[in-house]
C-alpha cells in the first residue's frame, strides 16, 4: 500500500540527487576540524544567517539545548512561550542538563509580545528571585500550528531583552517555512536574536541534523557542550553534505508544502469539519475533532498517517514527499470516513 505520511515533515527521505551528493561527500575527522563537508556547511550557514559562526549538531533538540547551555548558568531562568517545543518535547533537557528553570509565558498563536516577556523578567538584586538570562522564541511555532513571527514581533521582544541584558534564542526548526511565507530573509530574523537553531531534517528534506548559528564565543561554548554530550560526530560530512545540498536547493520549494496545506485545510473545511484555513500559515493543518484516536486509526487502515497535536486536535504536516494527489486522496478518504 502507498502510505501517505502526514505525521511530520521529519519523515522525508533523501532524494536520488541528495544520495549522490552523500555518496561523493568529502569527509574527515570533525573533532580535528578536518571534515570539509561540515566546514562548508557551517561556513555557508553562518553567512546565510549573517552570524559569526555555526555548529552542525545532531538534532533540533540538541541545537536548542546547546543554545541554552551556552547562554545561561545553572539556576538561571529562561523565558519560553507556554506551548514551546523546548518546554514540551525536549525531555526537560534545559533543566536536567543545564540546571535552568523554564518560565512559560502564554502567547497568541505562539507569539509573545514584548510586554508579555517584560512582565516575566525577574527583578535584579532581590535574593528571592532566579535571574532571567535568556528568552526563546519558536518560529514557526509547532503546537500553534506552524504559525510564524513577523520581524516586528521579533524586534519587539529583542528590544525588551536588550533593555534587561538578556540573550534571545530562536528555535527556528522551521525558520525557512517562516521566511518563505513572510518573505523575510532569515538574515533579517537573525539580526534580532543572538542564536538560531534550524533543522535540515524537516521540510528541507535532509536525513539528519540541525545547525546552531550565533556569535563566535557562544558557538565555541556550544562546541564544547556538544562534545561533552557526545554529539561530536567525526566523519559526519556524510550527512552534513546532504544538509548543505538541502540549503542550496530545497528552500524555495517549501512554498509548495504551504499550498498543499492550504488545499487540505480548505478541503476539510468544505466537508464541514472544524478547521480554519485562514490559520494555516505554513505547512501544518490542525483539525479539531471529537474522537481523534478513532479517526487516526481508521485513516491508518487506509494508509494515511497523521498525528495528535494536542488533545482533540489532529495535526497534518505537508512536506517534500507529499503530492497534490495525496492531498486529494486524504480529503476523499476523510469524507468517506466521517
Ligand atoms: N518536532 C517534531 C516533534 O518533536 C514534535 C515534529 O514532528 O514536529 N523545535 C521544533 C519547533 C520542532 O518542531 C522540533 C521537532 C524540534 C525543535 C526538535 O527537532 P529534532 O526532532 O530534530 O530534535
Amino acid at each position: 500500500m502507498n502510505v501517505i505520511d502526514l505525521r511530520s515533515d521529519t519523515v522525508t527521505k533523501p532524494t536520488a540527487k541528495m544520495r549522490e551528493v552523500i555518496f561523493n561527500a568529502e569527509v574527515g575527522d570533525d573533532i580535528y576540524g578536518e571534515d570539509p563537508s561540515i566546514n562548508e556547511l557551517e561556513a555557508y550557514s553562518a553567512e546565510l544567517f549573517g552570524k559569526e559562526a555555526a555548529l552542525f549538531v545532531t538534532s533540533g533538540t540538541q541545537g536548542n539545548t546547546l543554545a541554552i547551555l551556552s547562554q545561561t548558568q545553572p539556576g538561571n531562568e529562561v523565558i519560553v512561550e507556554s506551548n514551546a517545543h523546548i518546554f514540551w518535547y525536549e525531555g526537560g533537557a534545559a533543566c536536567a542538563i543545564g540546571g535552568v528553570q523554564l518560565h512559560p509565558v502564554p502567547g497568541t498563536r505562539g507569539v509573545m509580545t514584548g510586554a508579555d516577556v517584560e512582565a516575566r523578567i525577574r527583578p535584579k538584586g532581590n535574593v528571592h528571585f532566579p535571574q532571567t538570562a535568556l528568552v526563546c522564541l519558536e518560529n514557526t511555532h509547532n503546537r500553534a500550528g506552524g504559525t510564524y513571527w513577523s520581524l516586528d514581533q521579533v524586534k519587539e521582544v529583542k528590544d525588551v531583552a536588550d533593555k534587561h541584558g538578556l540573550k534571545v534564542h530562536m528555535d527556528g526548526a522551521r525558520i525557512f517555512n517562516a521566511s518563505v511565507a513572510t518573505g523575510t530573509p532569515v538574515k533579517e530574523y537573525a539580526k534580532y536574536v543572538d542564536t538560531v537553531q534550524f533543522c535540515l531534517s524537516k521540510g528541507l528534506g535532509a536525513p539528519v541534523g540541525s545547525v546552531l548559528v550565533g556569535p563566535k564565543e557562544t558557538i565555541q561554548k556550544a562546541r564544547f557542550w556538544r562534545k561533552r554530550l557526545g554529539g561530536a560526530m567525526r566523519q559526519a560530512g556524510i550527512i552534513a553534505s546532504a544538509g548543505l545540498y538541502a540549503l542550496q536547493h530545497h528552500i524555495d520549494r517549501l512554498e509548495d508544502d504551504h499550498k498543499l496545506a492550504k488545499k487540505l485545510a480548505l478541503g476539510l473545511k468544505n466537508l464541514g469539519l472544524d478547521v480554519d484555513p485562514d490559520s494555516v500559515k505554513t505547512n501544518m493543518v490542525m483539525l479539531r475533532f471529537a474522537d481523534c484516536d478513532r479517526l487516526l486509526a481508521k485513516l491508518k487502515e487506509k494508509g494515511i498517517l497523521a498525528g495528535l497535536s494536542v488533545p482533540g486536535v489532529i495535526r497534518f504536516v505537508t512536506h517534500f514527499d507529499i503530492t497534490e494527489e495525496d492531498i486529494d486522496t486524504t480529503i476523499k478518504t476523510i469524507a468517506e470516513l466521517i
